[in-house]
């Protein structure tokens, strides 16, 4: 083996030897950089005799052609090697399942918010909002709440530490009865509204939330009887529960804003849950002072209020016996309302 054939060997073992593409360009420029070894021999073909110098350039040329090639060789092998690596880092396994959003089911509670309205607004009845931080007038004063009614107390109502015009703290709403209060002082006469919303008490324990929804209604008119309050309730009830064989009574009450007052209860009069009074709402005619507010003559219009707890409601309608489980957000529970 002469010298070039050894040369051209070295280089394939050099190249061979070379695992990342910087060693191998160092490889490179030993034999065919400036000072190469090939480049060296090139430069001394000058000191030959012209034939010799035609053989030797052209057997240098072809050592120059062939390391060349197996440089190329090298460069490629490395770049796929490259590719290779960075194929299976990134690798993505098409069979995994995928990550995504599962969609949303709607909440026991609000599905009760939606059949309340669905089911007065097909009675005529309009469905009105308003805000959840209140004031004082519109929570309690225009309500007929006496100054110092202990609904008013810090014990009792969540305040915030702004002042209205009055100069008295803004509060979350208690109930939505200022929705109400709103609704009527801006809507003429006859007029069906009810009121559904958040609501908020410092109060919790077991059977009280400190924020829990309300659903009240309100229907003022000349001529508005309790008879119709009767009429009205009880056909939501039936409505609401689907079914007709269920009864419903009136006990007397009292509440600041209806005179007279009462306390609604119903019973279900066939099926396994029959021949127990529930609890369900309570209701009234309003009180001629909280007319007043609305800015109407109380000598004119007359009507009647009720008031009830969505989660009451929904705790009846399906069967569940702990409150706490609308407010824990598991969804163990929440699915069985939504699939
Ligand atoms: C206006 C005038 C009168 C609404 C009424 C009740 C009786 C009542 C409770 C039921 C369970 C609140 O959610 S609860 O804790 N409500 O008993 N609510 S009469 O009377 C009104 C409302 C608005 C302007």
């Amino acid at each position: 083996m002469d010298s070039l054939e050894q040369l051209i060997d070295e280089a394939r073992r050099a190249f061979a030897a070379a695992t990342q593409p910087a060693a191998l360009e160092n490889e490179k420029a030993r034999f065919l950089g400036k000072s190469g070894s090939l480049t060296e021999r090139l430069k001394r073909l000058g000191s030959l005799d012209p034939e010799q110098r035609r053989t030797e350039g052209a057997r240098i040329n072809a050592a120059k052609a062939a390391i060349e090639g197996m440089l190329a060789e090298q460069r490629n092998r490395l770049a796929q090697e490259a590719m290779q690596t960075r194929l299976s880092a990134e690798a993505v396994d098409v069979s995994l399942p995928g990550r995504r959003r599962e969609p949303g089911g709607i909440h026991p509670v609000l599905r009760t918010w939606m059949r309340v309205e669905e089911i007065f607004s097909s009675i005529g009845f309009d469905v009105a909002d308003g805000p959840e931080i209140e004031t004082d007038w519109f929570n309690f004063t225009a309500l007929n709440n006496p100054d110092n009614h202990p609904a008013r107390s810090m014990q009792d109502t969540f305040y915030v530490d702004v002042q209205d015009a009055d100069g008295k703290p803004l509060l979350l709403r208690t109930h939505t009865s200022p929705i109400q209060v709103r609704y009527a002082r801006r809507t003429p006469p006859p007029l069906r509204v009810i009121a559904p919303g958040r609501t908020y008490r410092v109060d919790s324990d077991a059977t009280h939330s400190p924020m829990f929804h309300q659903v009240e209604g309100l229907w003022i008119d000349e001529d508005v009887s309790f008879a119709d309050l009767k009429g009205v309730y009880t056909d939501f009830l039936r409505r609401f529960f689907e079914t007709d064989d269920l009864a419903v009574r009136f006990r007397p009450s009292y509440f600041p804003f209806t005179e007279p007052s009462a306390e609604i209860d119903m019973m279900f009069t066939t099926g396994a849950r029959k021949g127990r009074w529930l609890e369900i709402s309570g209701a009234g005619q309003v009180h001629p002072k909280v007319v007043q507010n609305f800015g109407l003559d109380p000598e004119r219009y007359i009507g009647f209020a009720f008031g009830s707890g969505l989660e009451r409601l929904t705790m009846l309608r399906y069967g569940v016996d702990d409150l706490r489980l609308f407010f824990e957000g598991d969804l163990r529970f929440l699915e069985t309302f939504s699939r």
